[in-house]
């Protein structure tokens, strides 16, 4: 096992990983920009390290500052979190080439999945659903009416180097595709270097289910079952659960046996998630893997009881897993509400600022993951999110009583949040009956 990790990260989730090395018996190296300094967090660590200024460009993307401080440091092991540099290829070649391990997937499996063209041909190959679009790349507008022609309007042109709904147009006809051909190239030669895309048909009103799987270095893959993150805003999740309220049990195995498949075939190590769009008729799609830890990962932990950041260090380490899947269990309901330092009477405007008064809810089956404490100063540098706040029940029904619960008891003052707006959620009717897609909150708390 490693003897010390650096945690290339800040804000809770380098607070929740410093926890999971703490009762491993793993010293840490934190590193910080000039604005995270002096956070509490960090006084959990062994060491720490400032790597630049605030500007993520600057700082907590700077690969040879991170290589720096983890050389100074002495560690074995580099925990990217999420966001950042964690599905960045180059970075884990970079830390392997030094020595150090990289707490992910290997370089080959990120490659072949960060394109999302490729993971798409890696899904038919093991008869993984695709979306219904182009057999691979298209290369200009003639091809792209086309393929538009054989599937049907409307259609998605998608950037196979995007993702998270990044560098996507929607096509309703002829017209409307040439246009979006045109700005969907240009827009992804500008944000990724890459003007390569595909198309799929579009899937109307979908809901957004995802497996949450893990591999180890010997060709084991296991799936801990799917989240629910249907409930969503412009391609940022609000509310993550499991198990999804909606899935008939047949459907369920199916999706979960399919990640599995995918993963195999890509050779898949560490943590990771296979994204599906399913519709009306529980028809799913495979869409995108993403390959790290990811934001919503309690919601999984509570309901397995398998902690996945130590499950990720051990699987670094070159452990077996230490399950089949068989052996996994999936016990009553868990829900996550994002906390966000955020107005969604302002369009959601970044509200960053010093946190005035904060008081934790707690109780059975609550859990609060957050860097955050009164008196602390969120920075506008980074994404506006303070906490998460879990709970866990035998039933659904149970698990949103909970979580009205803990809201009503959480108390933040001195930045405006995204509490309100999951009380109302919570309350909808539409909610309570699992009858939402991913539109379901633009549609019912319209802003600009
Ligand atoms: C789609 C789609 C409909 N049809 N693909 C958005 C994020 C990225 N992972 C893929 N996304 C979508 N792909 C087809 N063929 C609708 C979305 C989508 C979406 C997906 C998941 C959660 C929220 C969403 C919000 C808008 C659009």
């Amino acid at each position: 096992m490693f003897q010390r990790i650096l945690v290339a990260n800040r804000g809770e989730i380098a607070l929740r990983i410093l926890r999971a090395c703490r009762e491993m018996g793993i010293e840490t190296v934190a590193v910080f920009s000039e604005a995270d300094r002096g956070a509490a967090y960090l006084e959990l660590a062994d060491e720490t390290y400032c790597i630049g200024p605030p500007k993520p460009a600057d700082s907590y993307l700077r690969i040879d500052r991170i290589i720096s401080a983890a050389e100074i440091g002495n560690v074995q092991a580099i925990h990217p979190g999420y966001g950042f540099l964690a599905e960045n290829a180059h970075f884990a070649d970079v830390c392997r080439s030094c020595n150090i391990e990289f707490i992910g997937p290997t370089t080959e499996s990120m490659q072949l999945l960060g394109d999302k063209n490729s993971a798409r041909q890696i899904a038919k190959q093991v008869g993984v659903p695709v979306v219904p679009g182009s057999e691979g790349l298209v290369r200009n507008e003639a091809e792209a009416v086309r393929i538009a022609h054989q599937i049907g309007f409307p259609v998605l042109i998608k950037a196979a180097a995007g993702g998270g709904g990044r560098g996507m147009r929607l096509a309703l006809n002829d017209l409307s595709l040439k246009s979006a051909f045109q700005q969907a190239q240009a827009e992804a030669e500008a944000a990724f270097g890459s003007g390569e895309l595909y198309i799929e048909k579009y899937i109307e009103h979908p809901r957004h289910v995802e497996v949450q799987i893990l591999g180890d270095n010997y060709g084991n893959v296991v799936h801990l079952w799917e989240r629910d993150c249907t409930i969503q805003r412009r391609h940022q999740k609000l509310i993550e659960e499991s198990p999804s309220p909606v899935l008939r049990p047949e459907v369920r195995q199916a999706i979960c046996q399919a990640a599995v498949r995918l993963a195999k075939a890509a050779g898949y190590t560490n943590a990771g998630t296979v994204e599906f769009l399913v519709d009306k008729d529980q028809n799913f799609y495979f869409i995108e893997v993403n390959a790290r830890i990811q934001v919503e990962h309690p919601v999984t932990e509570m309901v397995t009881g398998i902690d996945l950041i130590k499950a990720q260090i051990r699987i670094a380490a070159g452990e077996p897993l230490p399950f089949r899947q068989e052996d996994i269990p999936h016990r009553g309901v868990a829900i996550e509400c994002r906390i966000n330092a955020e107005d969604p009477k302002r369009n959601f405007r970044p509200s960053p600022g010093k946190i005035e008064q904060l008081i934790v809810p707690g109780g059975f089956g609550v859990r609060f993951d957050s860097h955050a404490h009164a008196g602390y100063t969120v920075p506008p540098h980074y994404d506006s999110m303070i906490g998460k706040l879990i709970v866990h029940q035998p039933t659904r029904q149970e698990a949103i009583a909970c979580m009205r619960r803990a809201l009503q008891e959480l108390r933040i003052q001195g930045v405006t949040t995204t509490v309100p707006l999951y009380q109302e959620i919570l309350a909808h009717p539409a909610f309570v009956s699992g009858q939402v897609d991913t539109t379901f909150v633009e549609r019912t708390w319209p802003s600009e």
